[in-house]
């Protein structure tokens, strides 16, 4: 819709008056909110149903992203951006008094998932809406996000994100009743020989209904809506009966209850199980039933459907699918496998071995006994297959079932043909160690696609002011395609633009510092250096080198107070998982070390420590432009790519990194001189590990600062940290440092003291910025999706990016 500014506001009063019988002046925002939303709404339908039709016509093969996390955020600004209404509703709501940030604050995150994982996901349905690819999304509706992280004390409290029933609740989706499909948990089932196939005969299971609630994802200036398909389980009505008591609908209503239900006990971790079975089960029914009522013949599916598997949540998806192909398509065993691994790819996220799932056969029978069946006869034939052609040794440790445990990760390598890693090194590492004995079974099926962001959200909406002074210096071209903003590099030398990247940074950390006070109640000032680390807490992205860092400082000062620091301001935002005993301790131990240093008037502002509370997508989008400096500190080969380093470099930070995932390759873009590399790279950690040689007590015990610094999180200088101090002590001394901290301090204190050195050379800093930004556009998801569609999926381009 065309719409002149005039035009807009007409059709927005009148909207507003239809939906709330209420004038502008009288409106709050969450009625303007509302309206507006449905004003985007309503115009984006028509080009939604059409992008739809266009699949449709030409049997265009389309992917299907399964993903058990998404966390696209807020929609409002993007939605907004991508339609290229912004600068219209922006200056018109200036027109009207109305500010647009107040409004579209109204609108919850849409936070369905933890982390990295879930907003990769999220940056790629932007970017495959944008580039034109026929790539819809497949999850899980979950009632309650991620827990909203409340400071009680310096501990984490988790309360629940009840965001559907927020103002804004979720004005975006639309619920197809029409469209749900039946899903079979437990019970059990036998085989009975039909004519020319097993029919599976079922008892006692339990049928669920999975209700698909679609969300349009609206691509960039190109009249190409893709669709993010949720899933909701309720009671099918036919089987109300059976749900008496309010306690008897919870079973169901529950399984898409909660993100991740606590896996910590059994129940947990059958709750989990059901929820992957539900949203593959629904999925792939949906799937295939859209194909055989458009597509072409059944054995013939891999020809027009790509399916893939975001970590190992949905590897279900292989069996499910077989499932459907065998038991109600007739086809015979080996066209149903060959069109699966056709169909499937998989992408793997970790290294770390507890988030590569592995389920009890119990467990698996009881959730799902015919997709048991079905998984341990791709066992079975992938075992017979190899018998007497490999080394035995490399059968067991290969095939999916093993020592009564189901290995989802084998189970989607096998029975996908492509398995790719998220950064060259974490891929390297599949191939060399991780998944090593995959990869010489299967050589060709691995490759690697570097993980990459959205440059739309992260830079033009997180970041209006430097998208201006990029405009002004290079044009507007790089809105389009990211790829331009390496013009920037031909800036290098010009002191005016520098500079106003130097004014760009002090504005925006102003605006942190207004938010840090009405958050925290503590004054920062945007003259410090802002130090972000910014990720989920874990023990291995060593949240806690950082926090030993700003101890040793803070001894330095209260020795000498006189001693000439840049002030620093460290911010943290970092949710631990509930369950994760270790990672709380952290928080509460930052915390108070926060609260220490922030009320000693000895320091001088010289350090603040802050640690805001609830990170998630839209703080990030206000953290992130504020930053000088990115800690990407992980213990190298853990991380499997990181993707706030490429946010924070997008915006103009400067990191501080190990060689870990992507960093080598943000290393590789920029050079040497425009990052600060320090720490184990990943060959010495594994000769540690080869070798049984790292003793981080003699660390402890031959190096006096970190003998110092360790020594306070048990000597009362951090109060209130009894426990939790002895918990870290002992994980760093006699546990003998996991993830060796202590090794790599002394390198870490080094590599700080370069940044400070190169901070005080504003012209110098302002020109590493620069060279960071542009050699950001090498992390555009718009690219990364690009290697996927045309080397994984095999899907084409449906339209192009221009306006519309
Ligand atoms: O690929 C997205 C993201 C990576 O950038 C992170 O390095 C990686 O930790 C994360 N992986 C996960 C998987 N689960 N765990 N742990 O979130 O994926």
């Amino acid at each position: 819709m065309e719409l002149t500014k005039k035009e807009f506001i007409a059709v927005f009063k009148k909207r507003l008056n239809q939906k709330y019988a209420i004038d502008v002046s009288d409106a709050c925002n969450s009625e303007l909110y509302g309206t507006l939303c449905s004003l985007v709404k309503s115009s984006y339908s028509a080009v939604w149903r059409q992008t739809w039709k266009d699949f449709v016509k030409e049997h265009d093969k389309q992917t299907y992203y399964f993903s058990i996390e998404y966390l696209p955020g807020k929609l409002l600004k993007s939605n907004l951006l991508n339609m290229g209404w912004y600068d219209l509703v922006n200056s018109a709501f200036e027109d009207l008094g109305l500010d647009l940030n107040a409004i579209a604050a109204v609108e919850p995150d849409m936070a369905l998932g933890n982390g990295g994982l879930g907003r990769l996901a999220s940056d790629f349905m932007d970017s495959l809406a944008s580039e034109g690819y026929p790539v819809n999304g497949n999850g899980i509706r979950y009632k309650y996000g991620l827990f909203k992280q409340r400071f009680v004390n310096g501990y984490q409290v988790e309360l629940p994100d009840e965001w559907l029933n927020s103002d804004g609740g979720n004005a975006w989706e639309i619920r197809r009743a029409s469209k749900s499909v039946l899903v079979r948990i437990g019970g059990h089932v036998r085989l009975v020989q039909e004519k020319n196939y097993l029919k599976p005969v079922y008892e006692d299971a339990t049928l669920i209904r999975a209700v698909p609630y679609d969300v349009g994802m609206v691509g960039y200036h190109n009249n190409h809506v893709n669709t993010l398909r949720l899933w909701s389980a309720e009671i099918p009505e036919s089987e109300e009966s059976k749900y008496p008591t309010i306690e008897d609908r919870r079973q169901v209503e529950d399984i898409t209850a909660v993100l991740y239900p606590d896996d910590s006990n059994e129940s947990g971790r059958l709750l989990r199980l059901k929820q992957e079975y539900f949203f593959v089960s629904a999925g792939i029914q949906s799937i295939i039933r859209h194909y055989k009522k458009y597509g072409s013949p059944i054995d013939q599916i891999s020809q027009e459907v790509a399916i893939h598997i975001n970590d190992t949540h949905p590897a279900m998806c292989v069996a499910e699918f077989m499932r459907i192909l065998l038991d109600e398509e007739h086809l015979s065993w080996d066209t149903a496998w060959n069109q699966t691994v056709r169909v499937m790819s998989y992408t793997n996220h970790t290294i770390m071995s507890e988030a590569l799932e592995t389920w009890t056969v119990p467990m698996l029978n009881e959730i799902q006994p015919r997709i048991l069946q079905i998984i341990a006869e791709i066992d079975h034939r992938f075992v017979a297959a190899l018998a007497g052609k490999v080394d035995g040794g490399l059968i067991e440790r290969t095939r999916i079932i093993s020592a009564g445990k189901v290995h989802m990760a084998h189970l989607a390598i096998i029975g996908s043909h492509s398995t790719n890693g998220v950064a060259k090194l974490h891929t390297d590492l599949l191939k060399s160690d991780v998944l090593h004995d995959f990869y010489t079974l299967y050589p060709d099926r691995f490759n690697n696609k570097t993980n990459g962001i959205a440059v739309r959200r992260w830079l033009q909406i997180a970041n209006p002011r430097l998208a201006k002074v990029i405009d002004q210096s290079i044009g507007s071209d790089w809105r389009q395609d990211a790829s331009q903003l390496l013009k920037l590099i031909d800036y290098s030398t010009d002191n005016s633009l520098l500079d106003q990247l130097g004014a760009v940074k002090l504005a925006n950390k102003r605006d942190l510092t207004y938010l840090i006070k009405q958050e925290t109640g503590i004054t920062v000032s945007p003259n410090a250096i802002f130090d972000v680390q910014i990720k989920r807490l874990h023990a291995y992205k060593r949240q806690l080198l950082n926090l030993l860092r700003i101890i040793k400082l803070y001894l330095d000062l209260k020795q000498n107070p006189d001693l000439e620091i840049i002030p620093r301001v460290f911010i943290f935002g970092a949710k631990a998982a509930p369950s994760y005993h270790y990672a709380k301790s952290i928080i509460k131990c930052i915390n108070e070390t926060a609260n220490l240093i922030n009320h000693d008037a000895t320091i001088q502002d010289k350090l603040k420590v802050i640690f805001l509370e609830n990170y998630g997508v839209s703080l990030a989008e206000k953290i992130i432009p504020a930053a000088d400096v990115s800690e990407q500190i992980s213990t190298a080969s853990k991380e499997a790519s990181g993707t706030s380093n490429m946010k924070l470099m997008l915006n103009g930070a400067l990191t501080v990194a190990t060689l870990d995932g992507a960093n080598v390759e943000i290393k590789q873009y920029v050079g040497d001189d425009n990052i600060f590399i320090f720490g184990l790279n990943k060959q010495e950690v594994y000769q540690y590990y080869r070798d049984h040689n790292y003793h981080s007590l003699d660390y402890y015990h031959n190096n006096p600062i970190i003998h110092r610094v360790v020594d306070t999180l048990v000597d009362g200088t951090i109060p209130n940290i009894s426990a939790e101090g002895h918990e870290i002590y002992d994980s760093l001394t006699y546990l003998n440092d996991e993830f060796f901290v202590l090794r790599d301090f002394e390198d870490y204190l080094r590599v700080q003291d370069k940044v400070d050195e190169t901070y005080r050379d504003q012209h110098k800093w302002n020109k590493m910025s620069l060279i960071n930004i542009a050699k950001a556009s090498y992390f555009s998801a718009d690219e990364t999706v690009k290697r996927y569609a045309e080397t994984i999926w095999h899907v084409k381009q449906l339209s192009e990016k221009g306006d519309m």
